[in-house]
């Protein structure tokens, strides 16, 4: 078992509907106590009118990269201490602070990027100014000018990058990005039709192909929305609980690789039964268990 850090991001200024700021102490309220964990860090926004306005393409920028700042320098120093960092969102823009400091600190590492969305969006691309559809593009440095000023290291290369179980990707311009990048796209058509199975074996031998590691980025809205309701923007006709878990057991079978983990896009205020609270506890808590 690895020394773990659960870091809690607690934003929701990366998209235009309220509430995934409240995921992260929600969920670690459900760590069982039987558990050690070395340290649990909750990082909170400044509170700050959101910025809503239509025409602004980039709604809460400023405020964002202070966030990711924070949360970037809390999880070097974590890795500094040898620990894994759980990273708890949140939206997922926070996942710029949390993947470019595992790279800083690792310098040549892969990245999955579990998504019902392609969240590759630039600045120039997006139709909502909603900072948490660029994150991928910017770890990537695809997006290069504004949401990583405060990264000094390498980033993630195109060639190690998955985007796995995505469906719901801007047309023409988001698809045509992650093209253009050479992101490897795994959909969830495509985890129906070839298995599970054999798309994370896909997925994980490309992000550690010559990388010292990988970094995980689980969105929850991953998951069908009718078995996982509590994310900001669902994306019908998702994986099941089956495929989500088994998933999650390719994180732990490569646990070895495993440099560092976000699990984003609880939103409380958007569940409904606490079915999809029930869900990321149970990732977390096997994550937490297994790894
Ligand atoms: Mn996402």
């Amino acid at each position: 078992m690895k020394n773990i850090d659960i870091i809690g991001a607690c934003c929701d200024l990366g998209v235009n509907i309220d509430g995934a700021n409240l995921g992260p102490e929600i969920l670690e309220k459900n760590i069982n106590k039987k558990y050690i964990i070395n340290n649990i860090i909750n990082i909170k926004t400044n509170k700050i009118q959101k910025e809503l306005q239509e025409n602004n393409n980039k709604k809460n920028l400023k405020e964002i990269n202070n966030f990711n700042f924070k949360l970037y320098n809390t999880i070097i120093n974590s890795l500094n201490n040898n620990m894994l960092p759980l990273t708890l969102g949140g939206d997922h823009s926070i996942a710029i602070g949390s993947s470019l400091a595992s790279i800083y600190k690792y310098k040549n590492l892969g990245i999955i990027w579990f998504d019902s969305h392609g969240d590759f969006n630039t600045f120039e691309t997006t139709n909502t100014g909603n900072i948490h559809g660029l994150p991928f593009a910017a770890v990537t440095n695809y997006e290069k000018k504004y949401l990583t000023t405060f990264h000094t290291g390498n980033f993630f290369s195109y060639k190690n990058a998955v985007l796995f179980g995505a469906r719901s990707i801007d047309e023409p311009y988001e698809i045509k990005n992650l093209k253009d990048a050479g992101i490897t796209i795994i959909t969830t058509e495509d985890i129906k039709k070839y298995g599970i199975e054999k798309m994370c074996e896909k997925a994980f031998s490309i992000a550690s192909n010559c990388t010292l590691g990988i970094h995980v980025s689980y969105d929850l809205d991953c998951i069908d929305p009718i078995i996982s309701p509590g994310v900001s923007v669902p994306a019908k006709n998702g994986i099941n609980l089956e495929e989500a878990y088994t998933f999650l057991n390719y994180i732990i079978k490569n646990k070895n690789k495993i440099k560092s983990i976000d699990l984003v896009e609880f939103n409380p205020l958007k569940d409904i039964n606490k079915k999809t609270e029930k869900i990321a506890s149970y990732i977390l808590n096997t994550l937490i268990n297994k790894l």
